[in-house]
């Protein structure tokens, strides 16, 4: 159905549905239907894919009469056209009507990828149930989410290996401050049990002196070096995404989180300035004491974040927060093969 013919029916289906609303008193409750998504509530798809995924509602019984819903999309700050698109289109911004005829017991929209050949981090559709007319009368059960996975791969504008790093040594740009009150003699240091036995950067408070660990990675994004030259400038990027591979050998106390910081001088302790936690890097976590000391690497997982809150800012730090971790019981956090990427 082309464009025009679509919101003539549309716009004559709104008026049948005024009319049958007006004219209508039937207070029936046996006559009342819900509707729901299922069976299935969830599906996601690769950017580059161009196959439609076909989601259904359904009546809880065949409809008697023609009736009218309003599917609500909430994008998540994806756009309609350059990130997806949904047949029916929606008309308005985050408004799918759909139409469904009388005998009928389920109607079906889908929804499609734009590819855009550029890596934006995917996207996540909520699909609800937004209104009903006529003798639909409830939504019922889940909501439905299609979530698109993009497979273009950002530009890689910096490695960091830490191979021939000194060990127990911080390798520059990155520097540690320790909370005051905590533990000195342990924290972040370079140890040889990074990626393929090279060096990588380990947290741990196991043995020296008693007490507990503080420890806060703190590194500006403005001094590393690129691979092309020069260094890294966040002022100048429009996207900005961080890799790392991260194994814990230890099991016990102690986790690590990450942040950023607009307000950060530098340096002295972290905890008197203001560090957003970036999102997504907690759940990515290997469980304490899932790796391995004879395996070539351990069981070393991807972390994957976005960077995207610091582009076009002047200067921003950061930072990668060991807690928890004692001298008797201490889990172990081992970095290596930081990547930036972005554009
Ligand atoms: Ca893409
Ligand atoms: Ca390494």
């Amino acid at each position: 159905m082309n464009l025009k013919k679509y919101i003539k029916v549309l716009i004559a289906a709104q008026m049948a549905v005024m009319v049958l609303t007006l004219t209508s008193c039937d207070n029936n409750i046996d006559e009342q239907i819900a509707v729901t998504f299922g069976p299935v509530f969830y599906a996601s798809t690769i950017e580059s894919n161009p196959q439609a995924t076909v989601v259904t509602l359904n009546f809880s019984k065949p409809l008697y009469e023609d009736a009218q819903l309003k599917i609500g999309v909430n994008s998540n700050g994806a756009n309609y056209g350059s990130d997806y698109t949904t047949n029916p289109p929606e008309l308005v911004a985050g408004e799918i009507i759909m139409f469904a005829k009388a005998g009928s017991s389920f109607v079906t929209f889908s929804v499609s990828p734009v590819n855009n050949d550029k890596f934006t981090n995917g996207a996540k559709l909520n699909f609800s149930v937004a209104g009903l007319n006529g003798i639909l009368k409830s939504y019922a059960g889940n909501d439905f989410t299609f979530e698109i996975i993009d497979d273009d791969i950002p530009p890689i504008l910096a490695d960091i290996p830490f191979d021939g790093c000194t060990e127990y040594q911080v390798p520059e740009p990155f520097f540690e401050e320790i909370v005051p009150g905590f533990k000195t003699d342990r924290g972040w240091g370079c140890r040889p049990f990074g990626l393929a036995d090279t060096e990588g950067l380990q947290a741990s408070a196991f043995g020296g002196e008693p007490g507990s660990d503080n420890a806060w990675l703190i590194l500006n994004p403005n001094e590393i070096d690129l691979n092309a030259g020069g260094k890294l400038d966040i002022s100048a990027l429009t996207s900005l995404y961080f890799k790392v591979w991260i194994e814990s050998f230890f099991a016990g106390s102690g986790t690590i989180q990450m942040y950023y910081s607009f307000d950060y001088p530098g340096s002295g302790n972290p905890e008197e300035y203001t560090w957003e936690v970036v999102a997504g890097f907690e759940s990515q976590l290997p469980e304490a004491g899932s790796g391995r000391d004879a395996g070539p690497d351990g069981l070393f997982v991807p972390v994957f974040v976005s960077l995207n809150e610091l582009v076009k800012k002047e200067k921003a730090f950061i930072a990668i927060q060991y807690e928890g971790g004692s001298s008797s019981s201490s889990s172990s956090w081992t970095l290596d093969d930081i990547q930036f990427l972005g554009e």
